[in-house]
């Protein structure tokens, strides 16, 4: 279904709406809804992540809606929805709160609520996304898809997040995939690309579970360094998916000159091209998976962050089949 938009909207001309894109659409003709999550307690080295999805609001009003890669994903209907009033409530108690026990709380009422979020959306037909806010933050909407349909992850980061909690909090950023993994009926498979920091636990983890495939940045290097393609080796990566895939993807997973201001940016990693293609890799592979969801996290709020984020979320968007 195509959303009926205004009649005057003009989507060649600049932004003059305050919507995501400068899109009129509400969120009643959005197929895509996307839920900011401004949470970032858990964070373990940089405070900038909580800002970010405002940034990125800001920064998309200067995405032209014709992308040369993905064209033009504003047609599926795009909105950014203003979170329920409890999660306001929860991530501006987050904003202030130091000590563990009343973060780890606040992270479980946190979770509970993106749970009900998504499972609406569901319920109304809508692909839900997460835009944070730190990686923690759509620990709910993926168990919620999950639940309706067994799922894998294309997981994009610079960092396993296999550890069992980190710093006293359960639902760290750095735990996302472990407690994805932990969560009763657990997803069918994580693929993870651009993965480069990581503790030998994680390593181990990574090793031992069949559920979890990681193509580590630094074999990837390696092998195109000695003359193998990009499409290569994104080709195994995407094959390895599920018939439905959700993507997380924390900004990290970029070079760091792409997102200087990320809670924890490591050197190398993928450049903006790459990401691209990968992507469009995953469109052209539109007959065999359905893109049932994503998140976009760890994007600052500096101007470089908010450009690239906004970019990145564009072309998220734009990995959904186009309805007709
Ligand atoms: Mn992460």
């Amino acid at each position: 279904m195509v959303p009926a938009l205004p009649n005057d909207f003009d989507p060649d001309a600049a932004a003059i709406g305050d919507g995501l894109f400068g899109l009129p659409n509400g969120p009643e003709d959005a197929r895509i809804r996307i839920l900011p999550v401004e949470f970032q307690a858990t964070c373990s080295y940089r405070l900038n992540t909580a800002d970010g999805p405002d940034a990125v609001l800001a920064a998309s009003h200067q995405v032209d809606l014709d992308s040369p890669w993905c064209g033009q994903a504003w047609k599926v209907g795009l909105h950014l929805d203003e979170p329920p009033a409890e999660l306001q409530a929860v991530v501006k108690a987050a904003r202030t709160a130091s000590d563990a026990n009343e973060i780890n709380h606040l992270s479980t009422a946190r979770t509970q609520l993106v749970t009900e979020w998504t499972r609406a959306r569901l319920a109304e037909q809508r692909v839900p996304a997460i835009l944070g806010g730190d990686h923690s933050c759509p620990l709910g909407a993926i168990t919620a898809v999950n639940a309706e349909r067994p799922i894998s992850i294309l997981h994009v980061d610079a960092h396993h997040d296999l550890r069992p909690g980190y710093e006293g909090f359960p639902e760290s950023h750095a735990s996302i995939m472990h407690n994805v993994l932990e969560a009763a009926g657990s997803v069918e498979r994580i693929v993870q690309i651009g993965i480069r920091d990581l503790c030998g636990q994680e390593r181990q983890r990574a090793a031992d579970d069949p559920r979890i495939r990681t193509h580590y940045w630094s074999d990837w290097t390696r092998r195109m360094f000695g003359g193998e393609s990009f499409a290569t080796l994104v080709g195994e990566a995407l094959r390895e998916l599920t018939d439905a895939v959700w993507i997380s993807f924390d900004i990290d997973g970029l070079d760091p000159t792409l997102c200087p201001g990320t809670g924890t940016p490591v050197p190398g990693g993928l450049s903006f091209d790459q990401t691209m293609y990968l992507l469009d890799a995953l469109r052209a592979r539109s007959s065999q998976h359905d893109i049932v969801g994503f998140d976009l996290c760890e994007v600052g709020a500096g101007e470089t962050d908010a450009i690239v984020g906004a970019r990145v979320l564009y072309e998220l968007c734009g990995t959904m089949t186009l309805a007709t």
